[in-house]
């Protein structure tokens, strides 16, 4: 909590070098994020030490993309699909780690970034051919802006074609937002969002 930049990432290297990137993510970063959470809430946490923990985050997630860069055989290439925060959500690790994941599992994802509003979606998912739209949102505010894709999806007439998927923290502490905002499912981590890919595409096919 001191925001040693320095130590922070000597320590995360030596964790990633002696048990590896998806153990850091999911034993380390998580957890460390969720409690400065708490900690934010509580008032016993600043904005400012929020901003550098996601900093070290973000560094430590460059570092290590080439090490992850997704197979060789094009051929098995799953996808496209489209992914971003939605509009006003500035909270990137979450859907960078999506990414990632999705990526090293042969899905081929164009990554739109944060505060992404529900055209660009929708016309990026239609410009490329994209099956499945997922967006992230962490606060309760800006997940209700997600109703605006669901809401584009259904006036282009697509709401059939293209998945809507969802993710992020408001999404773990209230799971009846997925419904509410017209999305088509959910997961809680990256790993069983690739699960949730995989399951969007082929209920897709069944249509
Ligand atoms: C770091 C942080 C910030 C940083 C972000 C900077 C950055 N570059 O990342 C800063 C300091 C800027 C910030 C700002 C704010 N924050 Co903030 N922040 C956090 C914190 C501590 C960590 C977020 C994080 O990175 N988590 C780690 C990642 C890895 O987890 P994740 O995003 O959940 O992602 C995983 C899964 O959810 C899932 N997933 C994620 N996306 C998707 C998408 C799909 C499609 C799928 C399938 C799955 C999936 O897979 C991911 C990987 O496993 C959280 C606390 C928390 N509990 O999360 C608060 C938190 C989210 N922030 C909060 C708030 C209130 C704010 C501010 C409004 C504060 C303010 N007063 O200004 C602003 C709003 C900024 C904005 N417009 O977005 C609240 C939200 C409360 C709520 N539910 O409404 C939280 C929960 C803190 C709290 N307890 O009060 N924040």
């Amino acid at each position: 909590m001191n925001a040693d930049i320095r130590s922070a990432k000597g320590l995360v290297k030596e964790f990633v070098d002696a048990y590896g990137y998806d153990a850091v993510i999911f034993e380390v970063i998580e957890p460390v994020l969720t409690k400065l959470g708490i900690r934010l809430k509580r008032q016993e946490a600043s904005l400012a030490q929020s901003y550098v923990a996601s900093m070290i985050v973000d560094e430590l997630l460059l570092l290590h993309q080439d090490s992850f860069k997704s197979g060789s055989d094009t051929s098995q290439l799953k996808g496209p699909v489209v992914l971003g925060n939605i509009e006003d959500d500035c909270h990137p690790l979450g859907r960078k780690i999506v990414s990632t994941f999705l990526r090293i599992n042969n899905w081929e994802v164009l990554d739109l970034g944060i505060d992404v509003d529900a055209k660009t979606f929708v016309d990026e998912a239609v410009r490329i051919g994209a099956k499945i739209i997922g967006v992230s949102a962490m606060i309760y505010s800006t997940a209700e802006n997600i109703r605006k894709v669901s809401q584009e999806l259904k006036e282009r007439g697509l709401e059939k074609q293209i998945k809507l998927v969802v993710g992020g923290a408001v999404f773990r502490l209230r799971p009846e937002l997925v419904k509410e905002v017209g999305a088509d499912g959910t997961a809680t981590n990256a790993f069983s969002a690739i699960a949730l890919f995989e399951q969007m595409a082929e209920e897709g096919k069944q249509r």
